[in-house]
């Protein structure tokens, strides 16, 4: 059973921009019930989706489903749907470690009851030039980190992919694909920013495998590859955290990886953008669209530089 309310998700003080979060934000409480966590509806009672809410248009739920990045099932983006059909979600277990005061190993049902979840449409912008709008079902980042109690010592927050080469093809390979387990981080105040959300669902329903389920980060205004899917183990830390594609090509994948139309890629142009299944380009925006409730984040930083 699903209860909803109508939700002002934070204090205005916080966020005052109202283009953040559109229209369909709500609050979710999952009753506990055997049919939320058998079934795939996180929030069915939000109802019919409109194809678009103020100003922006929803991208199909079969666009993104069928069009994804999983490296640790393939390199191109045809087969992650097809490849992902057997991947096992259930049981899964999330730690979060290293510099807390509380260590915990969650289950994920477990999780998804115990946090309210909330709808957030977000743009969602590749480094490769393609870009989405993503009715996303989730909780901020925020929420489970304060769980575990950060201390002066929680600076970074790494976070690391399950690795098991029995259900990911490539990690079986050892060249012509990248190192896992992949592995992504933030900065604490990225992390600690009330944007950056866990998804657990996206268009109401429980997360499809290709999309990383049943559990990935979605940091808005960051390059995509920075948004790890199907997470395991969260650990904050004293030092920067590990980056895979980072690591990977330091000169083509920053740390950051904050979405800037001024600083090119060195293979191709990150001034514009094709978003799925249009077929004009459209203008890149600074910190994708997300500059007035991030920009602060970076003030001093030359971006040229941490790009
Ligand atoms: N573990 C893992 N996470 C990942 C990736 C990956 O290959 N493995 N690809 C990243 C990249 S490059 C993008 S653009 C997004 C794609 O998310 P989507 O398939 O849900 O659109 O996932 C990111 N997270
Ligand atoms: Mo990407």
């Amino acid at each position: 059973m699903l209860i909803r309310q109508d939700y002002a998700y934070l204090p205005s003080s916080e966020i005052t921009s109202e283009s953040v979060y559109q229209e369909r934000r709500a609050l979710m409480k999952l009753a506990a019930s055997a049919a939320v966590l058998a079934g795939s509806p996180l929030l069915a009672a939000l109802g019919p989706y409109q194809k678009k809410s103020s100003s922006l248009e929803l991208t199909p739920y079969e666009q993104i489903t069928t069009y994804n990045n999983f490296y640790e099932f393939s390199t191109d983006k045809e087969s992650p749907a097809r490849l992902a059909k057997k991947f096992k979600t259930r049981p899964w277990t999330l730690t979060v470690g290293g510099e807390v005061q509380k260590p915990q190993t969650l289950d994920i049902d477990t999780l998804i009851k115990q946090i309210p979840l909330e709808e957030r449409i977000y743009r969602f912008r590749c480094v490769e030039g393609w870009s989405m709008v993503v009715p996303w079902v989730g909780f901020s980042l925020a929420s489970l980190l304060k769980l575990s109690g950060l201390t002066s010592k929680s600076k970074y927050v790494e976070f690391e992919t399950l690795f098991d080469p029995a259900q990911f093809p490539q990690q079986n390979r050892t060249f012509g694909t990248i190192p896992f387990p992949y592995r992504e981080g933030l900065r604490i105040d990225e992390a600690m920013h009330p944007l950056t959300i866990l998804a657990v669902g996206l268009y109401g329903n429980e997360l499809l495998p290709q999309n990383g389920a049943p559990i990935r980060l979605v940091v808005p205004w960051k390059y995509g590859f920075k948004s790890i899917k199907s997470i395991v183990k969260i650990t904050l830390k004293e030092t920067q955290a590990r980056s895979t594609w980072h690591e990977a090509g330091p000169r083509e994948y920053g740390f950051y990886a904050n979405v800037n139309p001024a600083v090119d890629h060195p293979r191709w142009s990150q001034a514009r953008e094709r978003v799925l299944g249009k077929f004009f380009k459209q203008d890149t925006l600074a910190f994708n669209g997300y500059a007035k409730e991030v920009a602060h984040l970076y003030k001093g930083m030359n971006l040229l530089t941490f790009f």
